[in-house]
């Protein structure tokens, strides 16, 4: 069964949860955690390129035990320490793990009280049973109560970069479109919908339902079927004449709000809109192409990152959408870090790899001296690398290092850096990497503090929040949008698909107010520049133009934006 990195990435990610349970060795149990985030955060796919024959690219922290490990998942799809592991434990306990307010420690507690599943959970707790567990108590008891029952209700979704490893290559084996909220590029999809166009569905249905990822088919008929992955991902699939594509891509993109808006529309005109076509009484006025079906209502064509109902229709009537970015507008990438700090690459290798993206200016951003973790840079290896920057830039063609800095906010307010040696750069980023549980003025006064330095040039992903797992600390978004506004600093919308902010909403935000964004990969590595394409995804369900992202521009513009953002006051 064909396997990839997301594969990877949660079998360790279990083997460490199910190690902590145990009580493991706590560095074991990070290396695991480490090598999971690693390889999920990894564009090139690790089982395909050893299939191919090549060589794994040598990883952080990544020995050769763990190595080992991902050419057994990779070959077999299969992983012998995971398999052990589970027997140890009742099935579906990491599930468990997934609930707000219940970590491994008090888990194992649960565990030796043969509480082991959501269900056996909800019964304690109801018993009051759980009050009594050291290191629980009343208020536990019922916040975990509450928490098991909102898990229960709610259906799993992918990250949309998670769900592109399994939608690429069986959308490739089909022949198919992927619509849905995938193709609105939203930043988790529930489900993935596959969109065929055949005369012999039932060949189309057949292929699906015998693909290698299938665990189980859910519902069979003639033209429709669906299907759960190995994976867990959810699958749908429609098969429809050629007549009727237009039409049923628009259905199936959604948004649900959207169709039901269009199909208003439809309804004024005395049109009947579904997804087989646009119905005048029986006759088929629209529906071969997407164009046709908004045709059909007086609208020119909306971009499926739009479709939310979230004033497009208006919009399109007005004849006033935004013509959105893409891809190919960016000129440079404003976020990246090398070997010299986290990263997995050198400068130059960098460079090339950017280069090789398309992209004409590169800024390298380290950590600061603060996060030690990721070996951050004091003032004294910060002049090093300006100094291996400007040497290595006279050697480079097509392609210009920036000398930047990722520099810590720290509590108060301040950068972890002193002027001295920020105004030696072209540009400073500046983030908040600890103290996520200010109360909201604290936080929000510590970011606009920041932000007036008049070194500051971008405020990198503004919100901290990490996809699923960690809610965006308690900001004032506008009031920092409108600092950026009045001192001239640019917001990131940061593409790594864990992040993804600014969000669609403070993208519009910051459009509305008149602050420039910059679409930035935060690239760890040379494989780190795949992620742009979801930042643009994200940057065109803010509305956002080309005009309104900073690192569209060439480099001789963006250097004069960058002097006068130094000198705003
Ligand atoms: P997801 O899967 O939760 O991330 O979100 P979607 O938008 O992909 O939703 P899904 O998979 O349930 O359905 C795909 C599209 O099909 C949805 O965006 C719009 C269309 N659709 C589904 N159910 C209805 C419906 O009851 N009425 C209308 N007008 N459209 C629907
Ligand atoms: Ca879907
Ligand atoms: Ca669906």
């Amino acid at each position: 069964m064909p396997v990839h990195n997301a594969d990877i990435a949660a079998a360790f990610e279990e083997i460490a949860e199910l190690l902590e349970l145990g009580d493991e060795n706590p560095f074991r149990v990070r290396a695991y955690r480490n090598a999971a985030r690693v390889v999920a955060g990894l564009s090139l796919d690790l089982p395909a390129a050893l299939a191919a024959g090549q060589d794994l690219p040598k990883l952080p922290g990544i020995g050769a035990d763990l190595d080992g490990k991902i050419h057994e998942i990779a070959a077999t799809g299969r992983c012998a320490l995971l398999e052990r592991l589970r027997k140890k434990y009742p099935a579906g306990i990491t599930e468990l793990l997934r609930l707000p307010g219940l970590g491994p420690k008090r888990l194992r507690a649960l565990y030796e009280r043969r509480i082991s599943s959501l269900d056996a959970l909800e019964r304690a707790a109801r018993a009051g049973k759980l009050a009594d567990i050291p290191g629980f108590g009343e208020k536990t008891a019922q916040r975990l109560l509450e928490a098991a029952r909102a898990h229960a209700q709610k259906k799993q979704r992918f990250k949309l970069a998670v769900a592109a490893q399994y939608a690429e290559p069986f959308a490739r084996h089909l022949g198919a479109v992927v619509a849905g909220s995938y193709r609105r590029m939203k930043e988790t999809v529930g489900d993935l919908d596959f969109l065929v166009v055949s005369d012999k569905p039932a060949q189309i249905v057949k292929r699906f339902a015998g693909y290698g990822e299938v665990k189980h088919v859910t519902a069979q008929g003639t033209t429709r079927a669906s299907a759960i992955l190995a994976s867990g991902v959810q699958c749908d699939l429609r098969v429809v004449p050629k007549a009727s594509f237009g039409a049923a891509l628009h259905y199936f993109t959604g948004s649900k709000a959207h169709n039901i808006a269009v199909r208003k529309l439809g309804i004024a005109r005395g049109l009947k809109i579904n997804e087989y076509g646009v119905w005048k009484g029986k006759r088929r006025v629209a529906g071969e192409t997407e164009a046709s079906v908004y045709a059909a209502v007086g609208l020119p064509y909306i971009e499926p990152e739009l479709r939310e109902a979230a004033g497009e229709l208006e919009a399109a009537r007005r004849g006033e959408l935004p013509r959105l970015v893409e891809l190919a507008d960016l000129r440079g990438d404003l976020h990246a870090h090398t070997r010299a700090t986290d990263g997995r690459n050198t400068l130059r290798e960098m460079a090339l790899a950017a280069n090789a993206h398309g992209l004409q200016y590169l800024a390298i951003t380290e950590h600061s001296r603060r996060l030690t973790m990721a070996h951050g840079l004091d003032p004294q290896r910060l002049s090093k690398q300006i100094a291996e920057i400007d040497a290595l830039n006279k050697t480079l063609s097509g392609i210009t290092l920036l000398k930047g800095i990722e520099v810590d906010i720290l509590e108060d307010g301040s950068l972890d850096l002193p002027d001295s040696i920020l105004e030696k750069l072209d540009l400073v980023v500046g983030a908040v990497h600890g103290k996520f549980d200010l109360p909201r003025a604290r936080q929000t006064e510590r970011i606009l503090k920041a932000m007036a330095n008049p070194l500051f040039s971008i405020l990198a992903h503004p919100s901290g929040r990490l996809i699923e797992e960690r809610a965006p600390y308690d900001v004032d978004m506008l009031a920092i949008v409108r600092q950026a506004q009045r001192l001239g600093v640019a917001l990131e919308l940061n593409a790594h698909p864990d992040r993804l902010d600014l969000t669609d909403a403070h993208c519009r935000m910051a459009k509305a107010e008149g602050v420039l964004v910059a679409v930035s990969s935060d690239a760890h590595g040379v494989d780190g520049f795949d992620v742009l394409r979801f930042g643009i995804g994200q940057a065109r369900r803010g509305w956002l133009e080309r005009k309104d992202v900073l690192n569209t521009r060439p480099l001789a513009e963006l250097r004069r934006w960058l002097a006068r953002a130094a000198h705003a006051d």
